[in-house]
């Protein structure tokens, strides 16, 4: 699986998370296996986060406050949990349909 992560805004349609301090909001996205998403992160905190899934490997690296990172993607068959690597309990789950 690839996955293409870029900063700013998405280009076209995206699934909008929002990351704050320290929640993602929404913290829940469903999301149907197989399809191409993207989401497009916002980071409306004042201190850097990032939003990084394991299967398939994707993250956003550190970002600054007030930037915003989209990443495309193929949706795998399993539910995933997303973190920010940088605060401990920061999550929320892609729930797939
Ligand atoms: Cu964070």
């Amino acid at each position: 699986m690839t996955a293409n992560v870029s900063n700013g805004p998405a280009p076209g349609e995206a699934v909008e998370i929002e990351a704050g301090d320290n929640f993602f909001e929404p913290e829940v996205v469903t999301l149907e296996a197989g399809e191409e998403v993207t989401i497009e992160i916002t980071n409306s905190g004042r201190i850097p986060h990032d939003w990084t899934i394991d299967e398939p490997a994707v993250s956003t690296g550190v970002m600054q406050a007030g930037t915003v990172a989209h990443a495309t993607f193929t949706v795998p068959a399993e539910d995933v949990k997303f973190v920010c690597t940088l605060h401990r309990g920061m999550e929320g789950t892609l729930r797939v349909g």
